[in-house]
């Protein structure tokens, strides 16, 4: 299901005129479902594929309906539009499997709406809903943990083949899965359930060489939580990459800030943005945040330097806060804007606190009576208030997003960075 999704009205129309926004929803607006591509390369031969985008609006393409099954991969804030598609299809006879994030955690909403859900990964998995299908099954829930485990380093290549000559504006390859950090918000694969792990490289390479014969020059985006976490493995990967000449953005943490060589690897790869979430400016709003180490309290202090150090090898940084955490008063806010006028990531995201289904964020929230709509998936955009925060109300966190989103994305203040990146980046590269 292609395009972002907001529904406060005023961030709408911040996003329509400040261009930091802008551009990013051109960016992000619409990717390839990297999770369908997955299953599509593990469907039992015999049968004829084809990959369709329901569009923003919500609405499925009509060929869709000559179908015999369609696979939908779920994220919390499409899911009732997903639901929708889902019901539509099957008054018209047309038998629906559903698989996911939203989903995984959900499985009993989501089987009144699909004759097939799956929890957890699906490659294992998809060939006995294609078969259940294939002899007309009564619905049921598929747990991927009855199956056997997916095994990283025999992923097929997922099928770019088949999306035909939609434009993408980037396409997606995994490098890991998982994330070993626990952070309490999280929603993203860490919710699937299994460890951390790393991709063989030549494969990673195998596919990026696919997309690159079918797309030249493509950008490619890793759809990873953490890829950076094993530094040996990491330089392994930018050596695997290095002749491919392709250029990439991922998700990583800051450790990556405490190696050289790895960060000067990425570069010549190709690396030239990382994504962090920094979560907050400072130690004091994020201790107890992660959940197993504390490592976001633990790395805080570093943050400004660590940034500076991964900018000064050329790889910009998209530093990530999360607005409206419980140790957050309006105050944090102001905190953000000094940060980053000292710092100058290249690029600055700020999102708002979110309780996904399924995460521990949710579920406390739940039991202190702080959410405001239970089951209000919509509002899963990271955009949206759905929640009373502890130090300030749900209208202050609003208006504090609107006030620093102008701030941030103004265009003065996003040359600003941007000069900041190239000078960190410059005055590594010139000779002492
Ligand atoms: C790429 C990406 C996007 C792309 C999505 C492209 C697409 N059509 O899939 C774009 C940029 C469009 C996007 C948009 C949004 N995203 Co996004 N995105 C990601 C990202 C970085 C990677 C997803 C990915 O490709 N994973 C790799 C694949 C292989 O894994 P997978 O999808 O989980 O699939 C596996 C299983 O889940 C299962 N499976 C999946 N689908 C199906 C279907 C069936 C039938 C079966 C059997 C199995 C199955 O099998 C797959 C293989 O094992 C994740 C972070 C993350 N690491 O997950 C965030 C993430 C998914 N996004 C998120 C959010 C919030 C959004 C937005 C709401 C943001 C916004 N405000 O607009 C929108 C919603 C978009 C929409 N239209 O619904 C959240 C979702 C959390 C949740 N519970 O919903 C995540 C987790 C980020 C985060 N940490 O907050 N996103
Ligand atoms: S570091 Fe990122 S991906 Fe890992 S658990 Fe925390 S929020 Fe999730």
């Amino acid at each position: 299901m292609s395009g972002v999704r907001t529904h406060d009205k005023r961030l709408l129309e911040l996003g329509l005129t400040l261009p930091g926004f802008v551009e990013r929803s051109r960016v992000v607006a619409s990717l390839p479902s990297l999770g369908l591509l997955y299953l599509a390369a593990c469907t039992p031969a015999g049968h004829e594929l084809r990959y369709f985008e329901a569009e923003s609006d919500g609405a499925e393409p009509i060929e869709v309906y000559l179908c015999d099954l369609v696979a939908i991969s779920t994220f919390s804030a499409q899911i009732f539009e997903a639901y929708a598609i889902a019901d539509r299809l099957r008054r018209a006879g047309v038998k629906v499997a559903m698989g996911g994030l939203h989903v995984s955690v959900l499985p009993e909403e989501a089987l009144q709406h699909a004759d097939y859900v799956v929890i957890g990964e699906g490659e294992n998995v998809w060939p006995a809903v294609v078969e259940a299908a294939a002899r007309q099954a009564d619905p049921t829930i598929f747990r991927a943990s009855d199956f056997e485990p997916v095994e990283i380093s025999r992923l097929p290549m997922p099928r770019y083949d088949i999306l035909g000559d939609r434009a993408y504006n980037r396409y997606t390859v995994q490098t890991t899965r998982g994330c070993p950090w626990r952070c309490e918000f999280c929603a993203s694969t860490v919710m699937l359930r299994a460890p951390y792990r790393r991709r063989p490289v030549d494969q990673v390479a195998r596919d990026i060489a696919a997309i690159e014969k079918l797309h030249p020059q493509a950008f490619i985006e890793f759809a990873d939580d953490n890829t950076f976490v094993a530094k040996s493995w990491g330089k392994e990967l930018c050596r695997a990459l290095m002749p491919l000449n392709v250029k990439w953005f991922t998700e990583t943490d800051i450790s990556a800030a405490d190696d050289e060589e790895l960060l000067d690897l990425m570069y010549r790869a190709g690396c030239r943005q990382v994504l962090i979430g920094l979560e907050s400016p400072s130690a004091g709003a994020l201790s107890g945040l992660e959940q197993r180490a504390d490592q976001k309290a633990r790395w805080a202090p570093r943050y400004a330097e660590a940034v500076r150090t991964i900018q000064s090898h050329g790889v910009a940084v998209s530093a990530c806060f999360v607005l409206g955490l419980d140790r957050h008063t309006t105050d944090v806010f102001r905190e953000i804007i000094e940060f980053v006028e000292e710092v100058d990531p290249f690029d600055v995201q700020i999102t708002l606190l979110t309780p996904f289904p399924g995460t521990p964020l949710y579920e406390r929230l739940l039991k202190e009576e702080r959410i405001l709509q239970p089951r209000a998936w919509q509002l899963c955009t990271l955009f949206d208030v759905n929640y009373r925060p502890t130090r300030m109300t749900p209208q202050e966190l609003r208006e504090g997003i609107y006030w620093l989103g102008g701030q941030l994305y103004s265009d003065e203040a996003t040359r600003r960075r941007r000069k900041g990146f190239f000078s960190q980046f410059r005055n590594e590269r010139s000779p002492v």
